[in-house]
């Protein structure tokens, strides 16, 4: 028995916690975990997954009405279990389940983790912490409600097998995990490609406002809390604009600024290269990420971030390229 089955099998009451916003990857990598312990010890064990709010469109995996983003749970978990989170502050409130919890377990991708568990598995070359999990599951409990939550997560963080981390072993795992039946088709296309009606609408604000900055080299554009407002949307419905400034033709990097706060913006950050590591930039500006997708924060009045951001950015280029 691996030890992920051993600490499983040693506890009565687990909770399953992933990084605040949650992605494809996260909430994969929990319902994967989820589905697997239902699969393997029915109902012997308590298994409550906690994260933060997603969208609807989620709920197209087996189990997903059964994450709680309950922050009143009395329980003391025998064992916590956190997924694709570099960080206990990315586990928001939820943070107090895994600092209650007797044992703990974590498993991740990012590098630079740094959560205090009993059991660190992270691996940094990894492309998703579903491709992680996979080989850490005994293969007689896993079924198709295991591998479609497998699949998304490796399908997501790897932009859908187009990111240049995707590999040999990205595709082996995926045809391992369709051969298990599920209809990836429509999983991809609720999950990644449809949107909804506001969601367009934001990104045509966010496209009306698009600009090159950088001497070309860097895509940016933003939405502020009153676009959100307007369009009433939602943070969450807003995480795929990033991907479409990433596709410009001759740009190196490619931000996108919301508001998380009172003034306070988020930048998501995708590299085309990976000489332009990214996360080495946000680690400078209360972020962190991986070489090719990071964010980070800024504080201000938009108008005044943005400048404040050109320069940094600027600056940042100018000192990777000349030392390349
Ligand atoms: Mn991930």
């Amino acid at each position: 028995m691996g030890l992920f089955d051993e600490r499983i099998e040693k506890a009565k009451t687990i909770c399953i916690l992933g990084h605040q916003t949650p992605d494809g990857d996260c909430i994969g990598s929990t319902l994967a975990i989820y589905n697997y312990i239902k699969n393997k010890y029915g109902d012997t064990k308590v298994v409550k997954p906690y994260l933060d709010e997603f969208s609807e469109k989620y709920l197209i995996l087996p189990n997903a009405d059964k994450i709680s983003n309950d922050l009143k749970d009395a329980t003391v978990f025998d064992l916590a279990i956190v997924v694709d989170c570099s960080n206990v502050e990315r586990l928001k409130d939820f943070k107090r389940y895994f600092e209650e919890a007797k044992d703990s377990i974590v498993f991740d991708h990012h590098e630079n983790n740094d959560i205090p568990a009993k059991v660190s598995v992270v691996y940094p070359d990894s492309i998703a912490t579903c491709e992680m999990l996979y080989p850490f599951f005994d293969k007689a409990f896993i079924d198709e409600n295991v591998a479609i939550c497998l699949y998304l997560g490796l399908a997501t963080d790897s932009g859908v097998f187009r990111y240049n981390s995707t590999n040999r072993r990205t595709f082996l795992m995926a045809a391992e995990l369709i051969d298990y039946g599920f209809d990836f088709t429509k999983l991809l296309d609720t999950i990644v490609f449809e949107n909804s009606l506001s969601q367009r609408k934001a990104q045509g604000i966010a496209f009306g406002r698009l600009k090159l900055i950088c001497k070309g080299k860097v895509s940016f554009s933003y939405l502020t809390q009153s676009d959100l407002d307007e369009l009433n949307i939602k943070k969450k419905d807003i995480d795929n604009i990033i991907v479409y400034l990433r596709e410009m033709e001759n740009i190196k990097i490619a931000a996108f600024a919301y508001p998380v706060g009172v003034d306070t913006y988020k930048f998501s950050l995708r590299s085309k290269y990976d000489i332009l590591n990214v996360a080495e930039f946000a680690k400078d500006h209360e972020g962190g990420g991986h070489i090719l997708a990071a964010g980070c924060l800024y504080h201000g009045k938009i108008e005044t971030i943005e400048k404040i951001f050109e320069k940094d950015m600027a600056e940042f280029i100018e000192r990777k390229e000349s030392s390349k």
